[in-house]
C-alpha cells in the first residue's frame, strides 16, 4: 500500500483494489481498519490508545466513565459496514458502559461524545440498547442546568449532582461553546424518550441569550451562569466559541427548517462576525481574527476552520442574493486553511496560525505547532465537495490522508505530532477518539457518493454523529399515534 501512496495511479496496492485515486475503501480498510484494530489489541474498553507506549489513555474529561473511543466510532463503523467490529462495539456497550459511577465530567464532552455517539448508533442501526443508553445519560446530565439562570455548569459530578465550572474561566463562568453545543443532542432525546424537559433545558439557554445586550451583535466566550452577565468580552469562531454557532444553524436545518430563532440568530450572527472578525491578509487568505474587547488578535486556530463548511452549508437559508457569498466565504476560509497545511513540512496543519508580525497562515510560538489528529480541515473539505463538486477539494482531502499515512500512522495506531513544521516526527501518543468519529468518517463521507447520509436528511453533531432532521410529518406521526 505504500506503493500505492507513492503511484496512486497503479490502483492495485496489498491486494485490494483501488479503482479510482480517491477511494473510500482505503479510508475504511487501511485506515479505520488499523486504528480500531490497534485500539481494541491495546486499549479494548478504555477510553483512548496511546499509539506509541501501546496501552490505553485517559483524559479527565470523561471522569471514569469508559470507552469513549468505542461508543465515538459505532457509528463510523456501522457507516463503513465493518460488521464485525460495530458488533462487537454494541456487545461492548451493552455489557459493559456504565454511568453509574462517581465521576466528574465534562458537559459537553459526554454530550457531544456519548450521547451524540448512542443518538446516531441508534438512528443508524435500530438498536434500542443504543436509545435505551443515550436517554440514560442526558438523565444523568440534568443537574448540570441547576444554576440561577438554567446556563448549566461545564463540569458535573454524575453521582452527586453537584457541578461547578472551570476554574480558569472568566469570572466563574461557562463557556459558549459547551453550553451552546447541547441543542440537537438534547432536542433528540426529548423526541426519542418523549420527555420534553431536555428540549425545555436548551430552549432556556437561547431565552437567556436572546435577553443579553451583544457586545457589536457579537457573543462574548464567557458567561456567568448565577448572575446571567457576560466575563470578558473574548469572542472566538475557534475555541470557546466555535460550535455554538454551527449548532444554531443546525437547529434549524434539524427542524426541518421551522427553528426561526435559531436561523435569526445565526444569520444575525454571522453578520457581526463578518464586520468585525473576518479579514484579508495582504497575500489575499481570508481570515477569521479572534475579538477581544473590541481589539483584533490575528490568529485564526485549526478549530476555527471548521467554518468552512458551516458557512457553505448555510448558504442556502441566507437572503437570495448572498447564497453566492456564503459559498464564496466557505471557499475562501477552506483556501486559507488549506494553504496552513501546505506551508508545513508534514502538510498537516498547525493548532494555531498567525497573520502577522509578516507571516500568513503560519504558527509562529512553539506551542501552536502541534497537530493533534483533528478533522476540521477535512470537515471543511468534505462539506466544500458536496456543495460545489469543485475537485480540488477531494485532492486536498487526498494530500491529508498521504501526510496522515507518512507522519501519524505507527505500528501501534495513529499519533499526533508535536511540530508539524519539523523534519522528523515527534509523536505525541495519543489516538483522539475524534479521530475515528470524525476525521476518518469526513474522508470516508468526501471520497463516497453524495446519497451516503444526504444533507436532505440529515446533521452532524460537531463530533461528526448524523442525527436524522425532524421532519414536520414526523412529528404529526407520532401525535397520530398517541
Ligand atoms: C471535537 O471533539 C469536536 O469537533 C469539537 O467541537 C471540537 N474539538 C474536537 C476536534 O478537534
Amino acid at each position: 500500500f505504500l506503493l500505492c501512496l507513492e503511484y496512486p495511479q497503479v490502483g492495485v496496492c496489498c491486494g485490494f483494489l483501488l479503482n479510482q485515486h480517491y477511494n473510500p475503501a482505503f479510508v475504511s480498510l487501511q485506515m479505520m481498519k488499523h486504528a480500531w484494530d490497534n485500539y481494541k489489541r491495546y486499549a479494548w474498553g478504555l477510553n483512548e490508545l496511546k499509539p506509541i507506549s501501546k496501552q490505553g489513555h485517559s483524559s479527565n474529561l470523561f471522569g471514569n466513565i469508559q470507552g469513549a473511543t468505542i461508543v465515538d466510532a459505532l457509528d463510523t463503523l456501522f457507516i463503513m459496514e465493518m460488521k464485525e467490529e460495530f458488533k462487537e462495539a454494541k456487545e461492548w456497550v451493552e455489557k459493559n458502559l456504565d454511568f453509574n459511577v462517581n465521576a466528574e465530567i465534562s458537559v459537553f464532552e459526554v454530550n457531544i461524545r456519548f450521547v451524540g455517539g448512542l443518538l446516531s448508533a441508534y438512528y443508524l442501526s435500530g438498536e434500542e440498547v443504543f436509545r435505551k443508553k443515550a436517554v440514560e445519560l442526558g438523565e444523568k446530565l440534568l443537574p448540570a442546568f441547576n444554576t440561577p439562570t438554567g446556563i448549566p455548569w461545564a463540569l458535573l459530578n454524575i453521582k452527586s449532582g453537584i457541578g461547578r465550572n472551570w476554574p480558569w474561566a472568566s469570572g466563574g463562568s461557562s463557556i459558549l461553546a459547551e453550553f451552546g453545543t447541547l441543542h440537537l443532542e438534547f432536542v433528540h432525546l426529548s423526541h426519542l424518550s418523549g420527555n420534553p424537559v431536555f428540549a425545555e433545558k436548551v430552549m432556556n439557554i437561547r431565552k437567556v441569550l436572546n435577553r443579553l445586550d451583544k457586545p457589536e451583535g457579537l457573543y462574548p466566550n464567557y458567561l456567568n451562569p448565577s448572575s446571567g452577565q457576560w466575563g470578558q468580552h473574548h469572542v472566538s469562531i475557534g475555541g470557546l466559541g466555535d460550535s455554538f454557532y454551527e449548532y444554531l444553524l443546525k437547529a434549524w436545518l434539524m427542524s426541518d427548517k421551522t427553528d426561526e430563532d435559531g436561523k435569526k440568530m445565526y444569520y444575525d450572527a454571522v453578520q457581526a462576525i463578518e464586520t468585525h472578525l473576518i479579514r484579508k491578509s495582504s497575500g489575499g487568505l481570508t481570515y477569521i481574527a479572534e475579538w477581544k474587547g473590541g481589539l483584533l488578535e490575528h490568529k485564526m486556530g485549526h478549530l476555527t476552520c471548521f467554518a468552512g463548511g458551516m458557512f457553505a452549508l448555510g448558504a442556502d437559508g441566507a437572503p437570495s442574493d448572498k447564497t453566492g457569498h456564503h459559498i464564496e466565504l466557505g471557499a475562501e476560509i477552506a483556501r486559507t486553511c488549506h494553504e496552513s497545511y501546505d506551508r508545513t513540512r508534514m502538510k498537516l496543519g498547525p493548532e494555531a496560525f498567525r497573520f502577522d508580525g509578516g507571516v500568513e497562515a503560519i504558527a509562529t510560538r512553539q506551542n501552536e505547532k502541534y497537530y493533534i489528529l483533528r478533522p476540521e480541515v477535512i470537515e471543511t473539505y468534505m462539506y466544500m465537495w458536496r456543495l460545489t463538486h469543485d475537485p480540488k477539494y477531494r485532492e486536498w482531502g487526498w494530500e491529508a490522508v498521504e501526510a496522515l499515512e507518512k507522519h501519524c500512522r505507527v505500528d501501534g495506531g495513529y499519533s499526533g505530532l508535536r511540530d508539524v513544521y519539523n523534519n522528523h516526527e515527534s509523536h505525541d501518543d495519543v489516538q483522539q477518539s475524534f479521530f475515528l468519529s470524525e476525521t476518518l468518517k469526513y474522508l470516508y463521507l468526501l471520497f463516497s457518493e453524495d446519497d451516503l447520509l444526504p444533507f436532505e436528511h440529515w446533521v452532524f453533531n460537531t463530533e461528526a454523529h448524523p442525527l436524522p432532521v425532524l421532519h414536520k410529518d414526523d412529528g404529526n406521526k407520532e401525535e397520530n399515534q398517541k
